[in-house]
């Protein structure tokens, strides 16, 4: 990934000791941190160099207690984007247990999602694709602190925005967003969620309906604002340049994203080309007030605001977009717990960007809001906050977390290694990291995860696909320093995650009849099968060990919808209708009412089963689907 252009001696091609494998960057295997340090005669405390031991070494120290016994809860939920699986994974933080999935952009049988008729249309509206490319789950917050409403996550394939109901764990709302190929960065406008941003990574023609193919000096990309109730799209940006990773300030005001293609390149050449690109700070307070002044081009039904270097809305003093020049490729950006910094990664330079948001209203020349750009190591990708005035920052290439003091690196030197604390080795190349509520302004400090790319060696092998490796670090003790606890093989591919405090998330065990669209079937005196030319309306209900009706019969050619509810109100007992060769498997937890609809295009019978292992007679629970041939 920086093969080629860098020359800093700190990287030497010596593995790690232990560590027999091929370095997969040639010379820039992982960096020795105690070599550089002492070169530098810039050591951290005497504390820091404890931890540095325990990081060269890689081992858990024994008593950082992370246990969480049988029948025990966590502490934390963690919530890990999927990656090109499409779909959101719950972890119990310390534990790393895996206790759920919710699928969003694909059809996933074991929660009948995209089974049903209204997760089917949900998911047609939403353009009908069969998967999508989740990165950034980002909860939803009040006063700058989980409020446990939403989870919202994009689709970085299909250029979509997605909802779930953190009631029930379930996706609600689906947007494909007009103008906007491949939504990357996801995040909301703090300190109230009141806008989710989408970050547009891929430059297209605006529109994108054949005009200027092949003419990339016409391609944009957009920020996009949606109202989080609605799912509605309210406004978008054109951009310079393309947009990457994005976070939002703590005030109700700015938005910030990384760039990664300043001059608009179509291969790669072009795009690490230029020596540097930009952070763009969204005045969100402006934008909305050129909006309100009709100042847009409205495209596919959205306003369009430009935002562009030269856009008239750029001139004066007060522009809607400033754009911060940074040392070339940064990726992740994100905003300090106190709101005062956004703290841009380098990726292909081994530096963090310090940009002081109020400054951003007092500079003429923008890039004079930078305030410090520390030196931290091999491939920066993403930085997160303890709330002690430490950041951390993964290192792609370096294979290690640095953790470096906020405050010396504004004192340091440009450049200066100084506000590091401390690195530890992780397995292998991590990508995103997180800490326990980093994102909102009061983070824990206690645990981090860094979401690894690569496992290599860490598991039994499966085969030439390997999991990714989800590393548990305990982070809560400055004078230990970092330990690693824990390895968490994932399939692939977790990038962004979200810790969240378990107490502030208050899920439903039983569907509330009155959140569901579909009616609600109490028990046997509601089913009824009504019967109308070419169409069959089942309705009833499933509980141990029954579906209500033993047989339903219908005729070749009908077609056929099941509304059922499951009418037990026990947690925990779940049905499922599945209907074989008709690719049916609507799930049915405790109280809910789903509606399924198909034709009865083949003649024969059917067992329509339960699907969940329900009680001692589950297998019993099963009725029979008789098509007749037509005449
Ligand atoms: Cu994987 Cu946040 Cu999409 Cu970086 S992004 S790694
Ligand atoms: Cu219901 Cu098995």
């Amino acid at each position: 990934m920086t093969q080629g252009h860098h020359t800093d001696e700190r990287y030497d091609t010596e593995t790690t000791p232990g560590d027999d494998r091929e370095p997969l960057f040639p010379r820039l295997a992982r960096r020795s941190f105690i070599k550089a340090g002492m070169a530098a005669g810039a050591a951290g405390s005497l504390a820091g160099c404890t931890g540095l031991l325990d990081g060269e070494t890689g081992t858990a120290a024994a008593e950082v207690d992370a246990d969480v016994d049988p029948g025990e809860h966590d502490e934390y939920y963690a919530f890990l984007s999927g990656g090109h699986s499409g779909d959101v994974r719950v972890y119990g933080v310390p534990s790393m247990r895996q206790i759920m999935r919710i699928p969003v952009f694909q059809r996933e049988s074991a929660r009948g999602y995209g089974h049903d008729d209204e997760t089917r249309r949900m998911l047609e509206e939403a353009g009908g694709y069969t998967w999508g490319d989740t990165h950034h789950p980002r909860v939803s917050q009040t006063d700058n602190d989980y409020d446990g409403r939403w989870l919202f996550i994009n689709d970085k394939a299909n250029g979509r925005m997605a909802r779930i109901d953190l009631k029930y764990f379930e996706t609600d709302a689906i947007v494909d967003i007009p103008n906007q190929q491949g939504t990357h960065g996801a995040c909301a406008r703090l300190p109230d969620t009141d806008l989710i941003f989408g970050v547009g990574e891929f430059r297209v023609p605006m529109p994108n309906d054949g005009r200027d193919v092949d003419d990339p000096a016409e391609y944009g990309s957009v920020l996009t604002a949606i109202e989080p109730e609605s799912m509605e799209v309210a406004w978008q940006v054109q951009v310079d340049g393309n947009l990457d990773n994005g976070d939002g300030g703590k005030n109700g005001r700015w938005f910030f994203a990384t760039d990664y293609n300043s001059e608009g390149g179509v291969t790669e050449s072009e795009m690490a080309a230029p020596d540097t690109d930009y952070v763009k700070a969204f005045d969100t307070l402006a934008i909305e007030e050129a909006v309100e002044a009709g100042e847009y081009e409205e495209l596919s039904g959205v306003p369009v605001v430009d935002g562009r270097r030269d856009s008239p809305l750029n001139e004066g003093d007060e522009p809607i977009v400033h754009y911060v020049d940074v040392p070339k490729s940064p990726h992740g950006i994100s905003v300090t717990p106190d709101g005062e910094y956004a703290i841009a990664s380098g990726k292909l330079e081994p530096v963090c960007t310090i940009i002081e948001i109020d400054r951003l209203d007092e500079v003429e020349d923008p890039n004079d809001a930078i305030v410090g750009q520390p030196t931290v190591g091999g491939g920066p990708l993403h930085t997160v906050y303890d709330g002690r005035g430490h950041a951390y920052t993964s290192l792609f290439v370096d294979s290690q977390v640095v953790k470096w003091d906020i405050e010396t690196a504004i004192d340091s030197e440009f450049g200066s290694e100084d506000a590091i604390v401390e690195t530890i080795d992780v397995h292998y190349n991590p990508g995103h990291l997180i800490a326990a509520e980093s994102y909102t302004a009061e983070p824990q400090g206690d645990w981090l995860i860094s979401l690894n790319k690569l496992s290599q060696d860490r598991f039994l092998p499966v085969g030439p696909v390997f999991p990714e490796n989800d590393q548990l670090i305990y982070i809560g003790d400055d004078d230990e320093g970092m330990r690693l606890v824990k390895d968490t093989p994932a399939y692939p591919e977790p990038h962004d995650a979200t810790i969240v405090q378990a107490e502030k998330i208050d899920p439903a065990s039983v569907y509330d009849p009155d959140d569901l669209a579909v009616e609600h079937i109490g028990g046997e005196d509601d089913r009824e099968i009504v019967r109308e030319e070419g169409r069959v309306h089942v309705k009833t209900y499933s509980q141990r060990n029954n579906f209500g009706y033993t047989d339903v019969t219908v005729e070749e050619g009908d077609e056929v919808t099941f509304t059922i509810t499951n009418i037990e109100s026990t947690d925990d007992i779940i049905h499922s209708l599945a209907i074989p060769q008709y690719d049916i498997n609507v799930k049915l937890a405790p109280q809910e009412s789903r509606e399924v609809t198909f034709t009865a295009d083949e003649p024969g019978v059917y067992w329509m089963y339960c699907g969940y292992f329900c009680s001692a007679l589950h297998l019993e629970m099963r009725s029979r689907l008789l098509v007749e041939p037509a005449e």
